[in-house]
């Protein structure tokens, strides 16, 4: 497509002006000049733009960028608007019990016993197969770290896993299969310096504001810039673009697939670099195989850009043109989220992306790279790092693998072959058990009740009474409250102090600024106290506080490929964040992985430039990975496809967000766009109530209608709890990672 400079200007000044609102927006509380500054980071997405928080008279007064972390300065609204979250009068002050069917005030004291004692008789009674942890990408890596190690280590039970499992684990399993080890190899700096984005399933503009405005910036910079989107909706993103490609949901495999046959047609490929860096690879009977350059030229061969063009949708000229300004810039940076990810196809998407710089050579060098965005602020340092996942352990290492669990035996001082060695239940599995074989769940800073899949289905177990549920959450008006037995308030952000890593490996320490209101308290606390109310060793667990246990994990850590030994406490307090590998004190941190001079890891005297460590044979690997359907398609009883997402100022279930009046009154409730021509044909006008249809719920939406859905594509948020679109979504999920496919589901729409 491509916008008119002006237009570019437009839609790309349009999401800037958010970015400077980082003094309270004429707010209350603006009102009040701080008395101090305290340093942290943003809560929201996994950009973690670094915030300097203003506190005046005990309270937070107002929030700006800082202007030394990458983010120079600026904040898009919800982090700006974050003092009117933490002092929301919605905040949790005690404990609470359910009793009678309600839940009433409790003591800490009866909170805590009270769910130890339940954990403690279903560990008993059913072993620890039948308890379990559901933890977050938004709590610290400290509480991670520690319930992950309680879990595992303390109670024997692997089932600890996620919200990062509906969010990050496809692209977790990309990098893993095809470079051996987990998270990007770059860093943010590379938008500065790349000739062409490739952005594939990412509403960039909406849910990473601040990185959209850095590359919105490249381009305004230098007009040669290309950018293409890949994206069924005309998103913001999609709006400044040079080149969309508005395909069916789910056709990104074939699409990829054509790109990389044109480049090998067209001789665009890079053979001395894949020539000696690269393994090609497919599953053959469940199992990975080593194939030739003429084997994958081969399967390629079945995706020219036509027959592409038909699974998709988009003209093969598209097509054609997507890989040749993939391939002839002089520096391509992919970004893609959960497009890609929350899909039955999601690992396999991934390698696709990943395949796409392996052939051009487009990677570990600066403005070249493979980039996923993450969504949480600490899905990755807080679950990704440090295993917190029902098949992980700390490091990248993996439970079903004996000598990795025998590291982590000797590191944890636990007898040999101690650990248990079977793999816990990912999420939806767990949720399923609930009530069954898993009778007793922790569940900290997450909403499953209005974020999982298919959602009624789970709550159906939530309500068994042959559950105990214990949570641990800072708002009352969570929807997971509803099926609570024990809530535990907790500390909320800069109210105690940790370690976030964000999307670019970049850890950051967010110092304690304020007090908890009420009795709230910090959930390394609350875990601690209920780790040994259950008996746990108290040698595991010889924590007085949040800095001993990044001590032990700092220390951990220099054990692995995931080396941030020189990330010391005084030095992220110091700084505005480290990028891993940094294994010394005096290391300046790693903007680049895998090329020697940059990575610490590859060693100085390697005898090639680049060094993929994490696969045995110091290779990355291009697979074979053809275009298969999604779990759920459009029939003649439910002809349209839904896909559901997010809007720039709502966060995830709207618990923090909808305390913000701004973004309420400008997101009250949800919504469902519909493409113009559906709505002609359908009847259906701007604001009228549409009836949305699946096989597994029913809801009424207001209609927007609009270009931006392909025809035959809907789209509705999720962070309405009055209405519940996870009613309406598939929880088929990817048979690698276990991720839902939370993107598309075939839906029946009619004028309600
Ligand atoms: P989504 O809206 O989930 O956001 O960030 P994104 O993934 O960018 O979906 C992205 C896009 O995928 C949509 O525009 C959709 O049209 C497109 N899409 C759907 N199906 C397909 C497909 O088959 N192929 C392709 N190519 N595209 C498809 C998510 C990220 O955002 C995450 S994971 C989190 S946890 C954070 N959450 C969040 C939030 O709640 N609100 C805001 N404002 N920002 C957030 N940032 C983070
Ligand atoms: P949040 O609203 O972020 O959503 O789903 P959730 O994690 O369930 O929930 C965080 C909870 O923690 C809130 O209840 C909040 O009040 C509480 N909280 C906030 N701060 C703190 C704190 O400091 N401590 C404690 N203890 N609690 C706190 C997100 C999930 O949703 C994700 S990550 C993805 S990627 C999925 N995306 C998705 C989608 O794209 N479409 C649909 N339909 N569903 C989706 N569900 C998934
Ligand atoms: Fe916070 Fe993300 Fe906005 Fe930055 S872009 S201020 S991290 S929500």
């Amino acid at each position: 497509m491509g916008c008119t400079r002006r237009e570019f200007i437009k839609y790309s000044a349009a999401m800037a002006a958010l970015t400077f609102l980082g003094y309270g927006c004429g707010r209350k509380e603006a009102e009040a000049t701080p008395d101090t500054w305290v340093k942290g980071v943003c809560r929201f997405c996994g950009t973690g733009c670094g915030v300097m928080v203003g506190v005046r008279n005990g309270k937070v007064a107002m929030v700006k960028g800082d202007p030394n972390n990458h983010n120079k300065g600026m904040l898009c609204l919800k982090g700006a608007l974050l003092a009117s979250v933490i002092n929301s009068p919605d905040r949790l002050t005690t404990p609470l019990i359910r009793k009678g069917g309600t839940l009433v005030k409790a003591t800490w004291e009866e909170a805590l016993d009270l769910t130890a004692t339940r954990f403690k008789q279903t560990l008993e009674q059913f072993g620890p197969k039948a308890v379990a942890y559901y933890g977050s990408g938004q709590a610290l890596t400290e509480e991670s770290y520690l319930a992950n190690k309680i879990f595992k280590a303390g109670l024997k039970s692997n089932n600890v896993d996620g919200n990062p499992r509906l969010c990050m684990a496809s692209a977790v399993g990309g990098y893993v299969s095809t470079f051996g080890k987990d998270e990007p190899m770059g860093s943010y700096e590379d938008m500065d310096s790349a000739n062409c984005f490739f952005i594939i399933g990412s509403n960039t503009s909406e849910c990473h504001p601040i990185l959209f405005r850095r590359l919105a910036a490249r381009k305004q910079s230098d007009p040669s810039v290309k950018i293409i989107v890949v994206d069924p909706r005309l998103t913001n993103t999609a709006r400044i673009a040079d080149l969309h490609l508005p395909v069916v949901p789910g056709t990104d495999l074939a699409l990829m697939n054509a790109m990389a046959h044109v480049i090998f047609n067209e001789e665009l490929d890079d053979s001395k670099f894949h020539g000696k860096y690269v393994s090609f690879k497919a599953m053959v009977d469940g199992k990975p195989v080593e194939k030739s350059l003429e084997d994958y030229r081969t399967f390629l061969a079945d995706y020219t850009p036509e027959k592409a063009a038909a699974i998709c949708s988009v003209p093969a000229e598209s097509i054609v043109q997507a890989a040749k300004l993939f391939a002839n810039s002089s520096a391509t940076m992919s970004l893609w989220c959960m497009g890609l990810n929350q899909r039955i196809q999601g690992v396999w998407a991934n390698n696709l992306v990943h395949n796409l710089h392996l052939i051009t050579g487009k990677i570990c060098k600066p403005g070249s790279t493979s980039f996923s965005l993450t969504g949480q602020p600490n899905a990755c340092g807080g679950v990704r790092d440090t295993g917190s996942l029902a098949h992980l352990l700390p490091g990248g290492r993996l439970i079903a693998n004996q000598e990795h669990r025998n590291q982590m035996e000797e590191i944890w001082g636990l007898p040999k072959d101690s650990l248990n060695p079977a793999p816990g239940l990912f999420t939806t599995a767990m949720f399923a058990a609930l009530g069954d074989t898993v009778r007793a769940m922790l569940v900290l800073c997450t909403n499953p009740a209005q974020s999982l899949p298919n959602v009624k289905k789970y709550t159906a177990n939530l309500k068994k009474s042959t559950k105990f549920l214990a949570i641990i959450e800072a708002f009352a008006d969570a929807e997971t409250l509803k099926y609570a037995d024990v809530v535990f308030p907790a500390a909320f952000w800069c109210e105690r102090e940790g370690v976030y890593g964000s999307g670019e490996r970049r850890y950051c320490l967010i110092e304690k600024a304020v007090a908890s209101p009420g009795e709230a308290r910090p959930s390394v606390n609350i875990l601690l106290d209920l780790a040994t109310r259950m008996g746990v060793d108290p040698k595991l667990i010889p924590f007085k506080n949040s800095a001993d246990i990044w001590e032990e994990w700092r220390e951990i850590s220099a054990k692995s490929a995931y080396n941030f030994k020189g990330m010391t406490r005084e030095r992220l307090r110091k700084t505005s964040g480290l990028l891993w590998p940094c294994p010394t004190e005096d290391h300046p941190g790693t903007k680049i992985r895998y090329s020697r001079g940059d990575d610490p890891m590859v060693p100085a005297d390697h005898p090639d430039k680049y060094f993929f460590y994490g696969n045995p044979n110091g290779r990355a690997n291009v697979w074979l990975r053809p275009h298969k359907p999604a779990a759920e398609l459009p029939d003649a009883e439910y002809p349209f496809i839904l896909t559901t997402g997010r809007v720039i100022d709502q966060w995830h279930t709207g618990t923090m967000t909808n305390k913000v009046p701004e973004i309420r009154k400008a997101f009250p409730a949800a919504f469902v766009e519909v493409n113009q021509e559906d709505a002609k044909r359908l009847g259906i006008a701007n604001g009228d109530n549409v009836r949305l249809d699946t096989r597994r719920g029913s809801l009424v939406l207001s209609a927007r209608v609009g270009e931006v859905c392909r025809p035959g594509l809907v789209f509705a948020p999720f962070y309405d709890a009055q209405k519940l679109v996870n009613e309406l979504t598939v929880d088929a999920v990817d048979e690698a990672s276990k991720q839902p496919e939370f993107k598309i589901c075939a839906v029946r729409v009619s004028k309600a």
